[in-house]
């Protein structure tokens, strides 16, 4: 081989080596010093290089021009994928250190790194370990929803057991109690003198020890709608209702009237423990209250509204418990059945069964960005947030602005107010339970 073939070959070799190395298209003229000294040869291209044509790539060697045989149009090539190359494992970079971030917000610090981009090995195999590192994320965060929905329903069962014991040793209390009422009345039948006659022993009402709700008072003959005291636990100390002896047969425990608006329900979670208001007009009996009450026997709720056009409507749930204060007074509602639609539990996301008690001052709702309670003014069982609060301000007709009014999602025409328009509000609204096997 003659030395200038050699010379040009070789810078030729060069120069297709440093565009590789460069992977650059900023420029396409080879820049090193080092060739040029070595031999002054310079590889040029005319930038109109087309497919299958002829190759821009001409080497110089003055005077002389040879034409490059037409395979070099491989190098364009080549660079163009260097180039894809060089994106492809830009974003590659981007996507690994996004994920970074999303794995150190959610993982234990222990495993921390394990997405760290490491630059000298970025590729196909970094793309996979990505996607399976993506999916493992997944997988976990899936586990961890399945976990609490589990934990969820493991405290309710746990709730519901506790109730159940303690509803055996009630029962068995009261069947002892029971037995010494009819020894006392069998001896007080045995009585010498001034002894009562039969008829008269036998039509006095019997005398219950303890008036548990209104519906032990009905039982004993009470028929007026009235103030009443009662002990639904004999460990915590008595205290006053409002008993409803009209609705449905009576016999039913008030826990919650509005009418008037007389009293503010804007309340913190204290005001809401023991309750507040007027028994005989608005009020909150208070959760600790309606905790005991709902504790005591398997109770039914009944709710009844009325709206400014005189509509009146209710809704019955077969089943009303509310935890203790521990357990954020949890509530758990049953089926339900009524004229008012069934706004409780309105759909899956808008669910208030189950859910913990959320004040303006205690956030215990399931709206990740704020508190249900501050935002609508009152303390109620939100989800995130709500589809029924009965517990809204009390506005004495349409309103505009936030929905912070009673409210029950279910009412007739109560779905089509317009986004910023007026919103209904109700004139009555009242909660009450009865026990679940009460015969009126
Ligand atoms: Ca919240």
């Amino acid at each position: 081989m003659k030395p200038a073939s050699w010379c040009w070959l070789s810078s030729a070799v060069l120069a297709a080596f440093s565009l590789l190395v460069a992977g650059n298209n900023e420029t396409e003229e080879i820049k090193d010093e080092r060739i040029r000294d070595a031999c002054p040869v310079r590889l040029e291209s005319s930038g109109k290089c087309e497919e299958g044509g002829e190759c821009p790539y001409q080497v110089s060697l003055p005077p002389l021009t040879i034409q490059l045989p037409r395979q070099f149009s491989r190098i364009e090539e080549v660079f163009k994928e260097v180039q894809n190359l060089k994106e492809m494992v830009n974003t590659l970079k981007k996507s690994c250190q996004d994920c970074k971030l999303q794995a150190d917000d959610s993982r234990a610090p222990g495993r921390n790194g394990l997405l760290s981009p490491s630059p000298g090995s970025l590729g196909e195999a970094d793309d996979n370990r990505v996607q399976e590192l993506e999916s493992e994320v997944n997988k976990l965060s899936s586990d961890l929803k399945n976990a609490k929905e589990e934990i969820d329903l493991l405290q309710g069962r746990l709730e519901k057991l506790n109730l159940v014991n303690m509803n055996n040793i009630e029962s068995y209390v009261d069947s002892k109690v029971a037995n010494l009422t009819s020894v006392v009345n069998s001896l007080d039948g045995k009585c010498s003198s001034k002894c009562p006659i039969q008829e008269e022993i036998q039509s006095r009402p019997v005398q219950h020890l303890i008036y548990k709700d209104c519906s032990d008072y009905h039982t004993i003959g009470k028929r007026s709608s009235e103030i009443y005291r009662v002990t639904p636990d004999p460990k915590n100390s008595s205290f006053e209702v409002f008993c409803d002896m009209e609705t449905m047969g009576g016999g039913w425990t008030v826990l919650q009237a509005r009418l008037d608006g007389s009293t503010n329900f804007t309340r913190m979670w204290r005001d809401y423990k023991v309750g507040f208001g007027n028994l005989r007009r608005e009020f909150w009996l208070g959760n600790d209250k309606i905790h005991l009450l709902t504790k005591s026997k398997d109770m039914i709720l009944r709710i009844d509204l009325e709206d400014f056009n005189g509509v009146k409507l209710y809704a019955l749930y077969d089943q009303f418990y509310v935890a203790n204060e521990f357990l954020r007074y949890r509530l758990h509602i049953g089926n339900y059945n009524g004229t008012a639609g069934d706004a409780l539990h309105f759909s899956k996301h808008y669910n208030h069964d189950m859910k913990f008690f959320t004040t303006p001052d205690r956030d215990n709702d399931r709206y990740p960005s704020g508190n249900c309670g501050l935002y609508y003014s009152s303390g109620w069982w939100f989800d995130a947030c709500l589809s029924a609060n009965l517990n809204g301000k009390y506005y004495h007709q349409k309103y505009r602005g936030v929905r912070n009014g009673i409210f029950w999602g279910t009412w007739p025409g109560i779905s089509e107010a317009q986004p910023g328009g007026y919103k209904s509000s109700f004139k009555e609204a009242k909660m009450m339970i009865r026990p679940k096997h009460f015969k009126p």
